[in-house]
C-alpha cells in the first residue's frame, strides 16, 4: 500500500481567545469553524494534539471539569478549531452545569462560521444522557456532526466492531459517520483530518 499525503498540514497555529459567556468575545466573523464536543475524560484535548501534531497543544488534564470557556484556535489562516468545555463531569455544580449549557448553545445557534461538530464518545462507555442531548441539539439546529469513538486502543478488534454498531445506533449516526481513534496509537488521525477538510469545505449551515 502507498503512503497517501497528509489531508492536513499544520503550517500555522495560534491561540485566538476564549469566549467565556454567550454574548461574550468571540472570533470576527470570517474564517470556518469545526467545534470538538464530548464529556470530560472522553480524551478531547489528547485527540487535538494528536490532529494537530503538538504533544501540548491543548491541555491533557489530570482534574476533569476544570475547562469553562470555549477556545479557538487558528489553524494556517485558513480555519478555526474550536475546543468547547467538556460535560457532564459530576463535581461540577448543576448552576454551573447551566451556565455550561447556556454557553454552548450561545455559541452553536446562529453561528454563520460553524461548519459542523466533532462529537467524541468514549469506545468503552455508552452515551450518557448529556451526549445524546448535544445530539439532539445538533439535529434541532442542523449542524453536521461527525463522530468520534475515542481510546479505541482499550478494545479488542472484536469489541470495537460491536461498539461501534452500538454507538450508531444509539446515536442515529451511521456506521460510516464514526471514526474509530487513538491517541496512544495514532489510529484514525488522517481520517479524522480527512473528514475535517471535507466538513471545511462543505457550505454553511446557517444562512
Ligand atoms: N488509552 C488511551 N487513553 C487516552 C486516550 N486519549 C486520552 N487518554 C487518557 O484519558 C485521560 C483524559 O484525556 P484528555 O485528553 O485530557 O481528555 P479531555 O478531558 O476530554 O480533554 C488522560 O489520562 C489521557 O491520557 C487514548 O486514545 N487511549
Ligand atoms: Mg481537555
Amino acid at each position: 500500500m502507498s503512503t497517501s499525503a497528509d489531508p492536513l498540514v499544520i503550517r500555522h497555529l495560534e491561540f485566538l481567545g476564549g469566549m467565556a459567556s454567550a454574548e461574550g468575545w468571540r472570533p470576527e466573523a470570517g474564517l470556518p469553524e469545526v467545534a470538538f464536543s464530548g464529556r470530560s475524560n472522553v480524551g478531547k484535548s489528547s485527540l487535538l494534539n494528536q490532529l494537530v501534531r503538538r504533544k501540548a497543544f491543548a491541555r491533557v488534564s489530570k482534574t476533569p471539569g476544570r475547562t469553562r470557556e470555549i477556545n479557538f484556535f487558528g489553524v494556517n489562516r485558513a480555519f478555526l478549531l474550536v475546543d468547547l468545555p467538556g460535560y457532564g463531569y459530576a463535581r461540577v455544580s448543576k448552576e454551573k452545569q447551566g451556565a455550561w449549557g447556556q454557553l454552548i448553545e450561545g455559541y452553536l445557534r446562529d453561528n454563520p462560521n460553524l461548519r459542523g461538530v466533532v462529537q467524541l464518545l468514549d469506545a468503552r462507555h455508552e452515551p450518557t444522557a448529556d451526549d445524546l442531548r448535544m445530539f439532539d441539539l445538533l439535529g434541532e439546529l442542523g449542524v453536521p456532526a461527525l463522530v468520534v469513538m475515542t481510546k479505541v486502543d482499550k478494545l479488542s478488534t472484536k469489541q470495537r466492531a460491536v461498539q461501534l454498531a452500538t454507538l450508531a445506533a444509539r446515536c442515529g449516526v451511521e456506521e460510516d459517520q464514526v471514526i474509530p481513534c487513538s491517541a496512544t496509537t495514532g489510529e484514525g488521525r488522517d481520517d479524522l483530518a480527512a473528514s475535517l477538510a471535507a466538513l471545511l469545505d462543505s457550505p454553511p449551515t446557517h444562512e
